[in-house]
């Protein structure tokens, strides 16, 4: 295997195999968007999107990745100055396609300044987001935790930039949270005012008059890449290796408040659907898609399967899924026009058995705290305020308590010590949902709830 990497010189040389590529001038893009948590699933979702709408005509729509944490994706993809694959997989098919909308990645902690920058540049027009449930900064009653919205935090580095914009008499941007939060544009604005009202409270008006966060609903299947996935992508093309390469599914849906400060790509030129209100399509995605994985997650790693395609086939399981998504969440949502919850039903079944995407339950294990208040007990409060119980949903916290208790080692969860003492308790559904619980929320667990989960535990 060569160890020529992907690069704009290598693919100008060797036209790599039959991988389809961009249509523009890279070099020709201004940088339009900052991108926050330049993960797998942005490169397969977003930055797609935007590469394509470059690729249709659009302009000046280049990104600049931030990462906060670790150097691992900077390492990764400028080595590569950004260019990138994203691999699609059903079945025995795979297509990839070469993405060149990122132009680069700056590693927060080690370049504020540049960060600072890139915010204030007067070419850069959005801000998105991937950064998990738990980059919010959020406490469990969902205000801002001071304790984590420090000088590290997403909110630290959006007040140096929108601070410099302000000053220089530059417009302001929209912050657009691509992340699986209830009504994530409208949590990063609260969360955003919380944090400047203490850090820069003058700056508060021009941020609320300025600058828009509109919410979306985000959905493509992204499992964590893989040295094997790297090693398949390679040799789709002819031996160049992309160490940034992502592999997902064909299916990907996005749908966005158009709520713009200054201005959007034409991403709906390639599939992605603006509307004046994301939230029926939000709720159905985060408790059907996203409450049914977490549940094949919990249970399927309590019956010994490894990836999610191995879970929905064992027939016990699919039967929990089916019955979590057709009798459970789907009576609790307000469709979307034109939206029929029992073929998404059926697509999501299919979706989750494609066995191409090898996606790790133990990935969607993780920061159970942060997403299993949206994903299930928002349906299990609907569910009791009409006087249902959602028994798959209290099979997957039974599920869940065992992950927590260590069933399946590690627990990787922002609240993980927390967890692990609470579910200890000789009443953990108590400890956990109960009127002062560590996750307390509209549902509160009644007597037949908390024998359904504890008969389960054993
Ligand atoms: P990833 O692990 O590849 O990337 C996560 C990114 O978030 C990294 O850049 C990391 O540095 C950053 N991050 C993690 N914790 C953070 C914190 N506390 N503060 C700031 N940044 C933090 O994960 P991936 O696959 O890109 O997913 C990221 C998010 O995208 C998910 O949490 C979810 O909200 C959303 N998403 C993911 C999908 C998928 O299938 N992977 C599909 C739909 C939405
Ligand atoms: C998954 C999601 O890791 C998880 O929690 O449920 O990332 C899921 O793959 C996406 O939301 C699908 O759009």
């Amino acid at each position: 295997m060569s160890d020529l990497r992907l690069n704009p010189f290598t693919l100008a040389t060797f036209a790599p195999g039959d991988a389809a590529s961009f249509a523009y001038d890279r070099g020709a893009q201004a940088t339009g968007i900052v991108h926050f948590g330049i993960g797998a699933f942005h490169r397969a979702h977003q930055a797609w999107y935007t590469d394509r709408a470059m690729s249709a005509g659009d302009r000046n729509w280049a990104i600049t990745g931030v990462s906060l944490r670790s150097g691992e994706v900077a390492h990764q993809m400028n080595p590569q100055e950004g260019l990138y694959t994203v691999t699609e997989r059903a079945g025995e098919g795979a297509s990839t396609r070469i993405i060149g909308a990122v132009r680069d990645v700056l590693v927060a902690p080690y370049e504020p300044e540049a960060v600072a920058a890139a915010l204030a540049a007067p070419a850069t027009r959005i801000v998105s987001f991937t950064i998990t449930e738990k980059g919010y900064c959020r406490a469990a009653d969902g205000s801002l935790d001071l304790t984590l919205a420090g000088d590290e935090s997403v909110y630290h580095y959006l007040q140096k930039g929108l601070r410099r914009r302000h000053d220089a008499g530059l417009p302001g941007l929209t912050l657009m949270s691509c992340d699986n939060l209830a009504e994530n544009g409208k949590q990063l604005a609260r969360l955003m005012r919380e944090h400047l009202k203490r850090c820069d409270p003058a700056l508060l008006a021009w941020f609320e008059a300025a600058c828009t966060c509109p919410s979306t609903m985000v959905d493509r299947i992204v499992p964590a890449p893989t040295a094997d996935d790297r090693d398949a992508v390679a040799e789709m093309l002819d031996g160049l290796r992309d160490e940034a390469a992502v592999v997902t599914e064909p299916f990907s849906q996005w749908v966005i408040e158009d709520s713009f400060a200054n201005g959007r790509p034409a991403w709906d030129k390639v599939g992605a659907q603006f509307v004046a209100d994301v939230r029926p399509y939000e709720t159905a995605k985060l408790r059907m898609l996203n409450g049914a994985h977490s549940l094949l997650a919990y249970v399927g790693l309590s019956h010994g399967h490894t990836f999610v395609h191995e879970a929905v086939r064992d027939p016990a399981i699919r039967l929990l899924a089916e019955q979590l998504m057709r009798e459970e969440a789907a009576p609790t949502i307000i469709a979307a026009p034109g939206q029929d919850l029992a073929a998404y039903t059926d697509a999501l079944i299919e979706r989750f058995a494609n066995p191409a995407l090898q996606h790790r339950l133990i990935q969607i294990a993780m920061d159970g705290s942060q997403k299993v208040p949206q994903r299930w007990l928002e349906t299990l409060a609907a569910n009791q305020r009409k006087g249902r119980e959602a028994f798959a949903i209290l099979e997957g916290i039974a599920g869940w308590i065992k992950h927590l208790r260590g069933r399946n080692g590690p627990i990787d969860d922002p609240m993980a010590q927390d967890l692990q003492t609470v579910v200890q308790a000789d009443d953990p559904v108590n400890a956990l949902f109960g009127t002062n619980g560590l996750l307390a929320s509209d549902w509160v667990p009644r007597d037949t709830d908390r024998t359904a989960i504890l008969s389960r535990l054993a």
